[in-house]
């Protein structure tokens, strides 16, 4: 190794990362996407009198309220708090995070002369407040569950970084696929370039596991999926499978279902689903030789308890017990109700042993 890494506390739960490796677990593990955030009391009082990117910015505050869904739920991972537009920050771009409205780019890309705006930051530099989180937060985890790192994918930061704000169609940076497709080649090859950089020095400070957010990769067709963005999703898990073969890799390609296939014959251990899939027709697509993730459709958690208990049974017969994670189909919402969080994780707990169990017969 060329790099000498902290040396942290002993894992004591590590059945997320031997579920991405295919290795036999007592249960199925469990965590939920944006499982840090609003919906919580303790969030919101950790937030007070801090801006969204000063408390990512603060080693104590991001480790704390890291922190804060492992204390509250019997889950099994933690997932380090902060957000995939750093990256777009430290490419020298304005983001205002405006509270219930959500990224703000005020000057967006909006022609090709544009990207000589973009630095290619030394990642230690710009991004260096999420190593030392992530150092600090996986002390203070004392290795009770893994800790997770992520980063958007290519073409979601470009999403942001052409539209300048989130969007249902995002028609903007879809323009740049047909109108300036050596500008947007450009422009994935330096963001991919960037994000393998900062997720080995998430790996170097600690992370576990990491996860690639592609939120957007659904609003592109099969062909342009192809064209310009899977190349680069499967070159970020190539060279951190490379230089990190130890470290589990997700990627969450929300909405391609098409691309199912194409990611299961790549580097990624991981495949995390959204919920407009069926367990079996995504274990159809993906194959026996990766773990897939997900699915539950966040919406059911505003439904009753009996009602997400028999949503979750279904799920997990569904999935089964072997190369599965247990989460939802996306995030957790602001006016989720944490109660119904904590239905769902021991739902999970109640159904998997017992899958376990009758499937040992
Ligand atoms: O527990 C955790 O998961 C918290 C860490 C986390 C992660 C993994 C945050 C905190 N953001 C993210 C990833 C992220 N950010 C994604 C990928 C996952 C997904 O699809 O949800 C995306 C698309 C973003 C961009 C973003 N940041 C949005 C969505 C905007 C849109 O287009 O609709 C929003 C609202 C944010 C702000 C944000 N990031 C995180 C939180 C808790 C918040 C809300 C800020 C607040 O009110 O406190």
């Amino acid at each position: 190794m060329n790099d000498s890494r902290p040396i942290f506390p002993e894992l004591q739960n590590d059945r997320l990362l031997r579920a991405a490796r295919g290795e036999f677990v007592d249960r199925v593990p469990v965590w939920m996407m944006r499982q840090a955030g609003r919906y919580l009391p303790e969030y919101r009082k950790a937030r007070e009198g801090h801006s969204f990117f000063e408390t990512c910015r603060n080693p104590e505050l991001v480790s704390e309220i890291t922190i804060q869904p492992v204390r509250r739920f019997p889950i099994d991972a933690a997932i380090i708090f902060s957000d995939i537009l750093v990256v777009p920050l430290a490419m020298g771009m304005q983001v205002d995070m405006i509270a219930g409205k959500g990224p703000v780019l005020p000057e967006p890309l909006s022609t090709p002369a544009d990207l000589d705006r973009l630095v290619m930051p030394d990642v230690k530099d710009e991004l260096g407040y999420v190593f030392r989180a992530i150092e600090k937060t996986r002390r203070d985890l004392n290795g009770r569950v893994p800790l997770i790192g992520f980063s958007g994918a290519p073409w979601t930061l470009m999403c942001y970084m052409v539209e300048g704000a989130g969007s249902k169609s995002f028609s903007k940076p879809r323009a740049w696929l047909y109108a300036e497709p050596q500008a947007t080649d450009r422009l994935l090859e330096q963001l991919t370039d960037v994000i393998i950089e900062y997720l080995k020095g998430q790996i170097r400070a600690g992370a576990q596991y990491i996860q690639v957010f592609e939120s957007w990769g659904g609003i592109l067709g099969p062909e342009a999926f192809d064209r310009f963005e899977a190349p680069h999703l499967k070159r970020i898990a190539t060279e951190l499978k490379y230089a990190y073969p130890e470290i589990p890799l997700a990627v969450f390609p929300r909405g391609a279902h098409h691309a199912l296939e194409s990611l299961a014959d790549s580097d990624y251990d991981v495949l995390s689903l959204d919920w407009t899939i069926l367990p079996e027709e995504a274990r159809t697509k993906a194959g026996l030789y990766v773990t897939l993730q997900g699915n539950l459709d966040p919406a059911v958690l505003y439904g009753p308890r009996d009602v997400i208990r028999e949503n979750v049974r279904r799920m997990v017969q569904a999935f089964g017990t072997r190369r599965y994670i247990a989460n939802l189909g996306h995030g957790m919402m602001s006016d989720h109700d944490p109660d119904k969080a904590q239905v769902f994780v021991e739902a999970v707990r109640e159904f998997t042993s017992e899958l376990q169990l009758s499937s040992s017969h």
